[in-house]
């Protein structure tokens, strides 16, 4: 019950929260310059986890500048030893694999089986990059024979990498390795909910790290975020957090004529056809939507179900959504942990008020569960909602929880254009036992990524990123690793 609760989560943050809370600038531990500090707090308890150092302007400048001192030698040295660095950095994230992952659970709430596949992933993405990392290469450009005419790729000097926090150590990794990778050094701020675990990172590698090759400022979004976005000494910006905030860093980077990479928001189509493996169906739908409590940008979060097998699916997913256990997310046997904070606790819950309001069904769910053992966290059940029109708020807008709206279809065509019908384009989920079908629908939705029987699987290298409003650029894959550099051409007269 509630006690044991508190009792497991102060015995876990005595062993896991790191010692070091500052800023981690040119490999030295440091307090910000105005001397504030941000306190980071596990929202199944509302414990405060751990007061940290909070940077801004003026912090983020004498990072950019050790991040510029180190590119100097960094920039040059060879694609081995960059892969030597990150396959180190691995190493140490797999080492470390149960306290990250049991620190991402206090500081995130996500639940703990779910947190040790993040630092798995964490640890293989270097791995990969660590991997390509001596394979990014030029071209010689076919001309007449009164020249010669190559190409060599190289890194842009300082990046600036803002990170969200609903994969606190997995989004840090994405941005670190293709940007290390390609011989870039990095100033990153992680979110103000979460950021122990990128200093958890830093503590774990300082070692092995050249001082100034990385740079981790915790920090508010609008003291350490937005300085990142306007210094003239960063020559590139990957930002993943709201689309609002993505534009704002777009605006930034046009100031400077900085290349971005963002990964923003999304609202993303599951679409069930009569012919599908009605378990592959339900079990996809769950991984959608439920999977880090929905705080995924690519949450399956509006369900088109043919009208064939509606009755019948629907049975189904209230029964596995009522099924799945909410609790203390440092238990193997929780699926569903707390959402990050009250806020981002409220602000789910008011879109379903809303879709209440106006008249939509709540089909199972619909607030936060009555336990008393749950009361001191930001739970919110699992929440299946239908008879709401796309085009209400709680459709066309992200809620980033674990609520799902469900549609019923009969045509193909009016199907995908509602299915396509949002801002948004991130991912998509298609449930079928006919891989006609799946091609065709693959090929008709505007999303960066469709999976197929299947929802929210990452197989390393495969690239990901959004259409549309959800975002610029891809992460993941052989081609980031190329958003990480820039062409040079070289033309020799003969
Ligand atoms: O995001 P923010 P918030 C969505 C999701 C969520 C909503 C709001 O729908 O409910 O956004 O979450 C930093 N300049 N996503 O408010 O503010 C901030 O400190 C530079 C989807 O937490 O975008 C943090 O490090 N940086 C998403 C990061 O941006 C700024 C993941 C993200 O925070 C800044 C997170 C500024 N002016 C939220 N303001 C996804 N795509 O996965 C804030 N930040």
């Amino acid at each position: 019950e509630q006690s044991a609760i508190h009792e497991r989560h102060a015995e876990t943050a005595a062993e896991v929260v790191p010692e070091q809370l500052g800023l981690y600038i040119g490999g030295e531990w440091v307090e910000s310059a105005s001397g504030a500090t941000l306190e980071t707090r596990d929202p199944t308890t509302g414990e405060v986890l751990a007061t940290v150092s909070a940077g801004n302007a003026a912090d983020i400048d004498r990072a950019v500048s050790a991040a510029q001192a180190a590119f100097e030698e960094w920039g040059s040295v060879s694609p081995a030893k960059r892969q030597r660095l990150l396959e180190t950095i691995a190493d140490r994230i797999e080492s470390e694999l149960d306290a990250f992952a049991r620190l991402d659970v206090l500081d995130n709430g996500k639940p703990i089986t779910e947190a040790r596949g993040d630092v798995y992933l964490a640890a293989e993405h270097f791995r990969y990059f660590a991997g390509i990392a001596r394979d990014s290469a030029g071209e010689t450009v076919p001309t007449d024979g009164s020249r010669r005419v190559t190409t060599v790729k190289e890194p842009y000097g300082v990046v600036g990498q803002i990170i969200p926090w609903n994969f606190p150590l997995l989004m840090a990794a994405w941005k670190l390795a293709p940007a290390l990778a390609a011989g870039n050094t990095v100033v990153l701020k992680p979110a103000e909910q979460t950021p122990l675990s990128a200093l958890k990172l830093m503590a774990e590698i300082d070692d092995a790290l050249p001082a100034g090759v990385v740079n981790v400022v915790p920090g508010y979004g609008p003291d350490a975020g937005e300085p990142l976005t306007s210094h003239s000494g960063v020559r590139k910006l990957a930002f993943t957090g709201s689309t609002a905030v993505g534009k704002q860093v777009m605006k930034n980077a046009a100031e400077t004529v900085t290349d971005v990479t963002l990964e923003l928001g999304g609202k993303s189509p599951i679409i069930v056809y009569p012919d599908a493996d009605l378990e592959t169906a339900v079990q996809s739908t769950v991984l959608a939507i439920f999977y880090n409590t929905g705080e995924c940008c690519t949450a399956g979060s509006r369900l088109f179900v043919h009208e064939e097998i509606e009755s019948e699916f629907m049975d189904r997913l209230v029964a596995a959504a009522e099924d799945l256990t909410v609790g203390d997310p440092l238990l193997d046997s929780t699926r569903l942990g707390p959402k990050v904070s009250e806020e981002q606790r409220d602000r789910t819950l008011s879109y379903i008020e809303k879709a209440r309001e106006d008249g939509a069904s709540i089909l199972t769910g619909g607030s936060a569960p009555d336990a008393d053992a749950l009361s001191d966290g930001c739970f919110v059940e699992p929440t299946l909602i239908g008879d709401i029109d796309h085009d209400h708020e709680a459709v066309q807008e992200e809620i980033f929880g674990p609520v799902l709206e469900v549609f019923s279809w009969e045509g193909y065509e009016e199907m995908i254009e509602l299915a396509n019908d949002v801002e948004y384009g991130l991912a998509s989920g298609v449930i079928t036992s006919d891989i006609e079908q799946a091609n065709r629908t693959a090929r008709d939705l505007e999303a960066g990524t469709v999976w197929v029987n299947q929802y929210n699987d990452f197989p390393t290298g495969m690239p990901f990123g959004g259409y549309k409003q959800s975002g610029i650029g891809r992460e993941r894959g052989r081609e980031t690793l190329e958003q990480y550099t820039q062409t040079k051409s070289i033309d020799i007269s003969l």
